[in-house]
């Protein structure tokens, strides 16, 4: 009973961390005209160390990045999508 309380504690502090280690940032990029703009801007930020999943959302000009920890920085994920040739800024 005992050992079973702490395995399903160890789980869900195991699961947590995993969790509070992934963050989302949703960034607007603007001029994101067609998709080959969009695979552009995804190739870019998928070159970010850390960036895992990059999801853009045409309509809104809305990027979804999914960063496997809080080490990656806001501006480092604008600055790999102005390298790319696109106008990046947080969204609000
Ligand atoms: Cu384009």
């Amino acid at each position: 009973m005992k050992k079973l309380t702490l395995a399903s504690i160890l789980a869900v502090v195991l699961s947590f961390s995993a969790f509070a280690e992934s963050a989302v940032t949703v960034l607007q990029v603007k001029k994101m005209t067609c998709s080959s703009c969009n695979k552009k801007v995804k190739d870019a930020l998928l070159k970010v160390p850390g960036v895992n999943v990059v999801e853009i959302k045409p309509k809104s000009d809305r990027v979804e990045v999914t960063t496997a920890g809080a080490q990656v920085t806001s501006e480092s994920l604008i600055a790999a999508v102005k390298g790319a040739g696109f106008v990046a800024s947080l969204a609000k």
